[in-house]
């Protein structure tokens, strides 16, 4: 499950386009999330009421909390897997407060394979995305293990 050192490299580099524009990335991903598994918006309360593609394009809330989102992710990827510290509380909030379980966080990765490959389609090769992939699968087997110690079964 781990990446070696060549493949974080990419993955960090892809996340440095990310960066370029994390708004823009951040909604696109929540944007996509919320059309594709509508399910998901339920997890919080501030987007319950969004009910069209035009409220959700116009909403300044899924622009925060997009950055929110990306701004967290970014800073686990940049562990390179000794995430440990930073994936506690996230995975505790996660499990305790928001109840996010497991497979909307698979949706969410889905969703940010998703919009990466729309924005960046030529310098996100195939390697990249088999790299892209692994470092979300380990975000998320290590969120699956920390929900278990908190008693979320996700
Ligand atoms: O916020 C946060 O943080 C999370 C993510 C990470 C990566 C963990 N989230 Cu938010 C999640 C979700 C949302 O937003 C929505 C829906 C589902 C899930």
């Amino acid at each position: 499950m781990g990446l070696n050192d060549q493949e974080w490299q990419q993955v960090l580099t892809m996340w440095g386009k990310v960066e370029s524009d994390l708004a823009g990335h951040g909604h696109a991903v929540l944007m996509r999330l919320f059309q594709d598994h509508p399910e998901t918006m339920d997890r919080f309360d501030k987007f319950r009421g969004l009910k069209t593609p035009d409220q959700m394009r116009g909403s300044e809330d899924m622009k925060k909390h997009g950055v929110t989102v990306l701004t967290q992710l970014g800073k686990i990827l940049k562990q390179k897997g000794h995430h440990e510290s930073e994936l506690k509380p996230l995975a505790q909030t996660h499990a305790t407060k928001h109840r996010v379980p497991v497979k909307y966080l698979e949706f969410i990765c889905e969703a940010i394979m998703k919009v990466i490959a729309e924005k960046h389609s030529a310098d996100f090769g195939a390697n990249c995305q088999a790299a892209m992939k692994k470092a979300l699968e380990l975000f998320r087997h290590d969120m699956a293990s920390r929900y278990k110690e908190f008693g979320f079964q996700g």
